[in-house]
C-alpha cells in the first residue's frame, strides 16, 4: 500500500486528545495511522530567514514535518491571500473582498517553500494529499520540483459560481494550478457545477462524464465529497453527558427554561449577526416567548489578525448588550454569549439539553455543527434543527427546518415554530436528519476520497489513448 502524506496549514498535534482535536483531525490521523504516513503543514511559527527544512518528529506510525515561515510571507499568504481575498470570494463576500498583488506572489511564494520542504521527504510512489485554500498551487509547485505521483485536493469551503470567481483578478491562473491535482474533491454537486460550469465557460477546458476534465494538457477529475463526523464519538459522548457534572450545572442554571444553542467560529460567514438579530425579533414579536427561551452562543474567537474579525466581533458585542438590556429579567439573561472553545463532551451535552440547534451560516462549505447537533440528540425527545438553506449540510440534511439567514422575521417564525413542534414530528424530522449523519461519517468520507484518489488514473484510462498520456505528464 502507497504511503500516505497528507498537508494541511495546521497539523494536530499528536499529543492533543481525540476529544479536544476535530473529528477532521481524527480522522486523518487515523487514516494515516493504518498506513504509516506523515503530515506536514505549517510549525505554526514564524522566524525571519527559517530553515528551510521543517522541523520532523515521529509518534507511533505517523511522522510530522512541520515548516516554520517568514514572518511577511506568512501574513501575505494567510492573512493576505488566504482570508483576506480567497476566503471572503469563496463565501461570496465580494464587499469584504481585498487583493493585492504582492499577497497573491507572497500566496505562490509560501507555497514554494512549503513544497521545496516537502519535495525531499517524499518519495515517487507516495500518495499526497492536500486539505483547502491555504494550498491550491501546491501541486504545481511539486510538480514543477518533478513530483509525478497522484496528488488530491480537498476545498472544505464553497466553490463560487462563476460569475462571483471571475472577480479574482488570479482565476484563471489558480484554476490552471488546480489542474494539477489528479483529483479535486468538493462540498457538494452545487460546487462541482460552479467549478466546471467555470472550466468549460471560460478556461476552455472540456469535460467528460464522471467529473474528468481537460484543461489544456491536463487531466483531473472533479467530484463531490461531502464531509461527515465522528458519528459514534458524539452519540457516545453525548449520551454520557446525561449523568455528567456539567449538563447539573447546566440544567440548574437554566431553571427549567427551553434553550436554542448556535455553535461556530468567530466568522463573518456564519451569520451571527443575522441570528442574534433573529432571536431579539422573537423577543420582540412574540412576547410570550420572553423568560421562557434562552440562546447560547458559543463563539471562539479566530483569525482576530484580519480587521473584518476584529469588527464583527465588536457588532456581535454591541447586538447582545442590546438584546440582553433590552428584554433580561433580574432572574433570566436571554442571551448567553461566550467567546471560548469547549470540550467536545462539553459541546454535546450543550447540544442534547438544546430543543434548538441554530446553524444560520450566509455560506458555509459544509458546517459540521448541524450534523454534531443532530448526532447529540436524545432519539427520545430530539430537539429541531433550524439550519440555513446556504450550508452545504443543507443538501443532505433534509429534516431540517429550513431557513434564509437573510429574512430575519422568516427566521424569528422558524424558531416560533421549531419551540411549538409535537414530539411526533420532531423525532421524524430527526430520524431522517440521523440516517444521513450515520451513513456518512468522516471515516467514510476519508476512505472513500482516498479509493477515488488511488483509482484517479484508471477513471482518467477511459478516454482515448493519447488523453491518458497527458494525465500521466
Ligand atoms: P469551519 O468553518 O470551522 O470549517 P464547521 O464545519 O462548523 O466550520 O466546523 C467547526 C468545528 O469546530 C466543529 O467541529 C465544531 O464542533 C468546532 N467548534 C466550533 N466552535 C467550537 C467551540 N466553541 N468549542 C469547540 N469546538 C468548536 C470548515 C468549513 C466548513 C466545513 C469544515 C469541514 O468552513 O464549511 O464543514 O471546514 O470541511
Amino acid at each position: 500500500m502507497a504511503r500516505l502524506v497528507i498537508v494541511s496549514n495546521r497539523v494536530a498535534s499528536p499529543k492533543e486528545r481525540a476529544a479536544k482535536a476535530g473529528g477532521l483531525a481524527v480522522a486523518l490521523r487515523e487514516a494515516l495511522g493504518r498506513q504509516g504516513g506523515l503530515w506536514f503543514g505549517w510549525s505554526g511559527e514564524t522566524e525571519v530567514n527559517p530553515p528551510t527544512e521543517p522541523k520532523i518528529f515521529r509518534s507511533g506510525r505517523v511522522t510530522y514535518a512541520l515548516q516554520t515561515l517568514d514572518p511577511e510571507e506568512q501574513h501575505a499568504h494567510y492573512a493576505g491571500y488566504a482570508n483576506g481575498t480567497l476566503w471572503p470570494l469563496c463565501h461570496y463576500r465580494l464587499g469584504a473582498l481585498s487583493y493585492r498583488r504582492t499577497d497573491w506572489e507572497g500566496y505562490r511564494r509560501v507555497n514554494d517553500t512549503f513544497a521545496r520542504s516537502l519535495m525531499p521527504l517524499l518519495k515517487p510512489d507516495d500518495v499526497v494529499w492536500v486539505h483547502d485554500y491555504h494550498f491550491i498551487p501546491l501541486a504545481s509547485a511539486l510538480r514543477e520540483l518533478g513530483f509525478k505521483g497522484l496528488i488530491g485536493y480537498f476545498h472544505h469551503i464553497p466553490w463560487p459560481t462563476p460569475d462571483v470567481f471571475l472577480t479574482l483578478p488570479s482565476h484563471a491562473a489558480l484554476v490552471e494550478d488546480l489542474s494539477q491535482y489528479d483529483l479535486v474533491g468538493l462540498q457538494t454537486e452545487n460546487d462541482v457545477r460552479a467549478l466546471l460550469t467555470y472550466i468549460s465557460s471560460e478556461a476552455r477546458g472540456w469535460i467528460a462524464p464522471g467529473g474528468v476534465v481537460g484543461l489544456k494538457e491536463r487531466r483531473f477529475r472533479v467530484a463531490a465529497y461531502p464531509i461527515g463526523i465522528d458519528t459514534e464519538a458524539f452519540v457516545k459522548d453525548a449520551k454520557a453527558a446525561v449523568t455528567g457534572e456539567e449538563m447539573e450545572r447546566l440544567h440548574s442554571s437554566l431553571a427549567g427554561r427551553t434553550l436554542a444553542v448556535g455553535v461556530d467560529r468567530l466568522d463573518y460567514s456564519k451569520g451571527l449577526p443575522n441570528k442574534f438579530n433573529a432571536f431579539g425579533e422573537l423577543l420582540k414579536s412574540r412576547p410570550e416567548h420572553r423568560s421562557k427561551v434562552t440562546m447560547m452562543q458559543v463563539a471562539p474567537v479566530s483569525r482576530g489578525e484580519v480587521a473584518e474579525y476584529r469588527a464583527l466581533r465588536r457588532e456581535l458585542e454591541e447586538l447582545a448588550g442590546a438584546i440582553n438590556g433590552e428584554y433580561a429579567e433580574f432572574d433570566w439573561v436571554p442571551l448567553r454569549y461566550l467567546n471560548r472553545p469547549l470540550a467536545r463532551p462539553t459541546l454535546a451535552a450543550i447540544y442534547r439539553s438544546s430543543r434548538i440547534g441554530l446553524v444560520t451560516p450566509l455560506r458555509d462549505g459544509m458546517n459540521l455543527v448541524a450534523k454534531e447537533y443532530v448526532a447529540a440528540q436524545n432519539p427520545k425527545n430530539p430537539g429541531v434543527l433550524v439550519l440555513s438553506r446556504f450550508a452545504g449540510a443543507a443538501n443532505e440534511l433534509s429534516g431540517a427546518l429550513m431557513v434564509n439567514p437573510y429574512d430575519i422575521e422568516g427566521m424569528a417564525d422558524m424558531l416560533d415554530l421549531a419551540l411549538a413542534m409535537p414530539l411526533e414530528e420532531r423525532q421524524e424530522r430527526w430520524r431522517a436528519n440521523m440516517a444521513v449523519v450515520e451513513a456518512n461519517t468522516i471515516h467514510k468520507w476519508c476512505d472513500t476520497f482516498l479509493d477515488d484518489l488511488a483509482h484517479t488514473v484508471d477513471r482518467l484510462g477511459e478516454l482515448p489513448e493519447h488523453s491518458r498520456a497527458a494525465a500521466r505528464q
